[in-house]
């Protein structure tokens, strides 16, 4: 048996799929990484500036000043990784100027050992975030790379 729509049936399905296409095409994404090289170049209680690019969908993230701005509001994943040494690290993640979470490793030499962390926030359009160290515990070393994606921006189901 084969099925035949009407026209009218026709035309409402060929709407709804183009009114899907578009929809989707409304969709999109916001997700960078970026790399650090200033080694001991950091100023106490400012915005760690990772400046080398590995990836940047949507332009979010400023590595002028080290600060991700949300332009799409969603529900976002923050993570980095670092080397540690030389001097412990206590490093924080800053959410509109509040602090969100902190991170400590302490250094013991002449070992180098490496720091991670993550956490999800939901952001509103114009809500910022970055990292910071604290003054005398900024054992960020090379390699290190901060990254943040949006895993669900309102309003987009795919
Ligand atoms: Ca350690």
């Amino acid at each position: 048996m084969v099925f035949r729509a009407s026209p009218k049936i026709t035309l409402l399905l060929a709407s709804l799929l183009c009114f899907q296409t578009v929809s989707a095409g409304h969709c999109q994404h916001s997700a960078f990484t970026y790399r650090f090289n200033e080694l001991r170049n950091y100023q106490c209680c400012q915005p760690i500036r990772f400046n080398i690019p590995i990836y940047n969908e949507g332009g979010d993230y400023n590595p002028g000043t080290g600060v991700f701005t949300c332009r799409l509001p969603g529900l976002y994943y923050f993570t980095f990784q670092t080397q540690v040494y030389n001097m412990d690290l206590y490093i924080k993640m800053v959410h509109n100027r509040h602090t969100y979470l902190e991170w400590f490793d302490r250094y013991i030499a002449p070992d180098e050992d490496n720091a991670s962390g993550a956490t999800l926030i939901p952001l509103q359009r114009g809500d910022t975030v970055y990292l910071e160290m604290h003054q005398g515990k900024n054992g960020m070393w090379g390699n290190a790379i901060f990254t943040g994606f949006a895993l669900h921006v309102d309003g987009c189901d795919q």
